[in-house]
């Protein structure tokens, strides 16, 4: 009986902490690790001074980007657009085609950032550091970002 009683207790602070970290960020995945260490901060009351959040260190903390090329042959990712938030950022690159792609990374203004190796029927990833801004990844083989495979990275 006293266990049934503590797993519904536990449920109800899962609850009450899910909640409370629901609303400033959008990354569902920091959420997903922040929750189960907050379980004490979301007791303490209304008074809402931005606790709970910062605990996992650096704001803003990592984030991955996924890009996969289209299946077939095509000259394509199947992304056209991507997200990130601001920081180090890891962007994982899945080719399932037999022709060697990569995923490369420039600013607004052409500027190199970074880029994945040049894989066939691989994955492999890059980490990069990226500031708030816009960014265009594209594949560097010469034609295929002219054929299409590139398209616009957002950081927040
Ligand atoms: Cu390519």
């Amino acid at each position: 009986m006293k266990k049934a009683l503590l797993v519904a207790l536990a449920l109800v602070v899962a609850a009450l902490a899910l909640a409370a970290c629901g609303g400033s960020d959008s990354s569902s995945d920091t959420n997903a690790e922040t929750q189960s260490q907050s379980g004490g901060t979301a007791e303490s009351g209304g008074e809402s001074t931005g606790g709970g959040e910062a605990e996992g260190g650096t704001a803003g903390s990592a984030s991955a980007v996924d890009i996969e090329a289209a299946d077939g042959s095509d000259l394509a990712y199947k992304q056209k657009s991507a997200e990130a938030s601001a920081g180090k950022v890891t962007v994982n690159f899945t080719n399932p085609q037999p022709i060697p792609h990569d995923v490369a990374i420039e600013d607004s203004e052409g500027a190199d950032v970074g880029k994945t190796e040049l894989i066939a029927e691989d994955s492999g990833s890059v980490e990069v550091d990226l500031k708030p801004g816009t960014y265009t990844f594209f594949c560097t083989v010469p034609g295929h970002r002219e054929a299409g495979m590139e398209g616009a990275l957002t950081v927040k």
